[in-house]
């Protein structure tokens, strides 16, 4: 089931072109230039410490330079397989967000809502929220609490909280960012693989043939592998084929052969209508399909319905674009795919992930090299925070809370009674913050995360933080948006400050060393934990000392599992990074995964998982004849508490913007630059209109990183909370808005 094979560093620095000197600072750019700054003596005689990007899920090898306490230069590291010396515009001003006046130094507490707040010591925040849970534990239930975490989080910090809530406390209601993020890619592996995780490397894409990128801006949101898909197809512009699936031409369709501009959340139509193609033009790998799938059967029948002629009015498509795109994927050697939040961020995300899976499998493009399905994940640990269990049906080691066998494997590793871990899944990030705005949920701690920004349909969160008897939230900064209305606010240790591991995009493991001390009285996320369980009575279970003793006790939980661990130790980690399962000391590293075509699932088979096109569940209307769809840009991180406080990344992108077509704008008499408000049923966000021919007309866009503290051009008090029945992921990507002039 799996490859032994080392990291083909040599391949992939030669293509990358990185420089071993060690002395320069190579940031990629825009144009896919790359800048090398030299180091200067200086910087040389700083104490550089290993680490990793805490941005994206890249997960871009970092070395820190720092001196007397402060982080004063980041260069990449150029022995890291993720990407050998290269950094983008955000990886390489990172020192700048480290050491800025509104850190949080210490706990606050407000009385009561209306109250400011004050400084607080720790004993007293941490017995203040002690009484309270276990008051509300007593008289309502465990369920009464909950906690909503981060895929920015690292392993350690994940671990603790769901050994706490879910052995200890008695709820599952632990849920995580990652719900509104990868939550339909891990439904989609698992249903059609067995498995959640990529099943290939970045080293395939020096390998592949064919590149495939739906729902993704990965030039903005994924710059380094960008660079190097990039730089594939520019030495063999012929010979390597790239399609782009997306409904804005955005930089990354700049390299396609073939750009498809569907129709937003119709790729499930244009999958089916791809794989119809490939059947007729016989570019099957009908051997495959026998030998290591089921389904297929069914997703014949399916499939003949799905003529480009029939399906290309539906997806805004010309017939003639899937076919060639079709033949493109088919006919090449090797082929991948990477996909995001345009795939993910659906009411019928599942099925997009596996009607995109379907196409690998009936071409036999995966397990092997420079073939495979690749999802790129958001958030530079969401892929750790899964191997945790860091979701509310989930338990360690790939494990689910509704089997009654993983919950007694785990009781046992925790040393807990059979029967205390909760059967039934907690409650799903949308879900959490309902029942918190209906009074269900009595109290949530949130770390690592701005949802008073991020969450669909914020005026429903927002009733829920301010129904909550008690709120906590651990963060770097104050204020953030979710700060301010917090009963209990936690200074945390931020990257670079502490140590831990991470997994990125390639199920790469890597070790990240603390370079300076936190400010202040801050703590890193699992002190934190630790100590507010210990404060709760739990002592013996969390006595943790360094994260180092969490680590070795969460890999015990992967032994036996698909992502065994149990071979990689802190003290392989610090040597160098590693990709699971690693199940012994000897075993190296897996960069491939199924490359015996044996999946998974029991019977070792890949499902093919047929599915028919459903509308999203707002379309379009008269009274909201606009689909708002949204997103990132390249030089803002999320909600903007870091690169926000960026001059170099605030001058490339200082505005929030609504991105309209000409045609769309002139029938309102809207001109470019001119301050317009997107109105759903359930709120409205204002910004300048940008005009652009790079989006469909009837599609609207704006990025989601000004929240509140920055103005009203908030988008998601418009956007809507349903979401995927399977994965509970919400559609962040679709919803029916109608445009105002002030
Ligand atoms: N600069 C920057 N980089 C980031 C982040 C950031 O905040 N800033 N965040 C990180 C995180 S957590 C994530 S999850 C990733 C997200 O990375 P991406 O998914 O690449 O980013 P998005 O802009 O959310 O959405 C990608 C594209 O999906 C398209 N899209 C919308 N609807 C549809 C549809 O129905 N079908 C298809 N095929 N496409 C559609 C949008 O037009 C958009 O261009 O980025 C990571 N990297
Ligand atoms: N409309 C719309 N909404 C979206 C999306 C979209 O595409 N469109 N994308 C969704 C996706 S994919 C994601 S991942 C989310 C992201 O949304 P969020 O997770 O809400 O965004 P961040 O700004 O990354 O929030 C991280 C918070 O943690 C703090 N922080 C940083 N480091 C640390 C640390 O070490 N410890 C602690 N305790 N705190 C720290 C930061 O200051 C910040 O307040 O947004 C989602 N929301
Ligand atoms: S590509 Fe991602 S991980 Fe790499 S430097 Fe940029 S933001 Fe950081
Ligand atoms: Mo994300």
């Amino acid at each position: 089931m799996s490859s032994e094979r080392s990291f083909d560093s040599a391949l992939s620095l030669a293509h990358l072109g990185a420089r071993q000197d060690r002395v320069v600072m190579q940031v990629v750019q825009e144009t896919g230039e790359i800048v090398e700054t030299p180091l200067t003596e200086a910087d040389l005689a700083l104490t550089w410490n290993k680490s990793v990007c805490p941005y994206c899920g890249v997960g871009c090898g970092v070395l820190v330079g720092s001196k007397a306490g402060r982080v004063l230069k980041v260069r990449g590291d150029p022995n890291h397989p993720a990407n050998y010396g290269l950094l983008c515009g955000k990886g390489a001003t990172l020192p700048q967000m480290v050491h800025t006046p509104d850190r949080l130094t210490y706990p606050m507490m407000r009385v009561s809502r209306n109250a400011d707040v004050q400084r607080a010591s720790w004993d007293s925040a941490l017995e203040r929220i002690a009484t309270h849970w276990r008051r509300l534990i007593e008289t309502h239930g465990p369920d009464s609490v909950a906690f909503y975490l981060s895929g920015q989080l690292l392993t350690e910090d994940y671990y603790v909280v769901n050994k706490l809530a879910k052995g200890f406390l008695g709820t599952n209601n632990v849920d995580s960012n990652s719900r509104l993020c990868m939550a339909s890619a891990v439904s989609g592996y698992v249903t059609s693989l067995g498995a959640d995780a990529p099943p290939g490397c970045y080293a395939d894409i020096e390998l592949a043939d064919c590149f495939f990128l739906i729902g993704t801006n990965t030039a903005a949101c994924h710059p380094v592998t960008f660079e190097r898909i990039r730089r594939r197809k520019l030495r063999a512009p012929s010979r390597v084929k790239v399609i782009v699936a997306d409904p804005r031409a955005t930089r990354t369709a700049d390299i396609a052969d073939v750009y498809l501009p569907l129709r937003p959340g119709t790729d499930v139509a244009l999958l089916n209508a791809m794989l119809h193609v490939i059947v007729r033009e016989g570019l099957l790998d009908q051997r495959f399909i026998d030998q290591h799938t089921n389904g297929w059967p069914q997703m014949q029948a399916v499939i003949e319905r799905h003529t480009p002629e029939q399906i290309a009015p539906m997806c805004g498509l010309e017939p003639s674009a899937i076919r060639e795109a079709a033949h493109l994927f088919g006919v090449t050697k090797a082929a991948m795919s990477f996909w995001s939040m345009g795939m993910n961020q659906s009411s019928h995300g599942t099925a997009k992930n596996n009607s995109l899976i379907n196409l690998h499998l009936a071409t036999g493009q995966i397990g092997r090299p420079g073939a495979g399905p690749f999802s790129l994940t958001g958030q530079p640990n969401a892929m750790g925070g899964r191997e945790t269990g860091g979701l509310a049906h989930l338990l360690p080691g790939h494990r689910v809370v509704a089997d009654e066998g993983h919950r007694r494997a785990i009781e046992s590793l925790w040393g807990i009674p059979h029967g205390r871990i909760a059967s039934k899944p907690g409650l799903t990030a949308v879900e959490l913050f309902q029942a918190l705005a209906d009074g269900r949920v009595k109290s949530v701690w949130i770390l690592c995360t701005n949802p008073m920004v991020s969450l669909p349909h914020l005026s429903v969160a927002r009733r829920g933080l301010e129904r909550a008897e008690l709120v906590i939230v651990n963060d770097i900064y104050h204020p953030t948006e979710t700060t301010q209305v917090a009963d209990v606010i936690l200074p945390a240790a931020q990257w670079s400050e502490r140590d831990g591991t991470l997994t990125n995009s390639e199920r790469c493991i890597s070790y990240v060393e603390q370079a300076i001390a936190p400010p202040g009285d801050a703590l890193p996320d699992w002190r934190i934990i630790c100590r507010f369980a210990q404060a709760m009575g739990f002592c013996e279970a969390f006595s943790f000392r360094s994260v180092e003793e969490i680590y070795e006790e969460y890999t015990s939980c992967t032994s036996g599992r698909d992502l065994d661990i149990t071979g990689v130790t802190y003290a392989r980690l610090k040597r160098a990074p590693i990709q699971w399962p690693c199940p012994t000391a000897h075993h190296r590293s897996t960069m491939r995964r199924y490359i015996d075509g044996a999946f998974a699932h029991p019977d070792g088979r890949a499902r093919f998982l047929a599915h028919e096109y459903q509308p999203p569940a707002e379309p379009p209307d008269e009274a909201f004849p606009l689909i708002l769809t949204t997103g990132r840009v390249r030089d803002q991180w999320h909600t903007m508490t870091r690169t926000g406080k960026i001059p170099v990344l605030m001058r490339r992108e200082p505005e929030p913007f609504i991105e309209l077509h000409p045609d769309d704008a002139a029938q309102s008499g809207v001109i470019e630059d001119e301050i317009v408000r997107i109105c759903s049923r359930r709120g409205s966000a204002e910004a300048k209109a940008r005009l652009t021919t790079a989006i469909a007309p009837g599609t609207c866009f704006m990025p989601f990183h000004w929240g509140g503290l920055w103005g009203q051009a908030v988008v998601n008090r418009a956007t809507i909370e349903a979401f995927d029945p399977i994965s509970k992921q919400p559609e962040l990507k679709f919803c029916a808005v109608r445009l105002e002039k002030q």
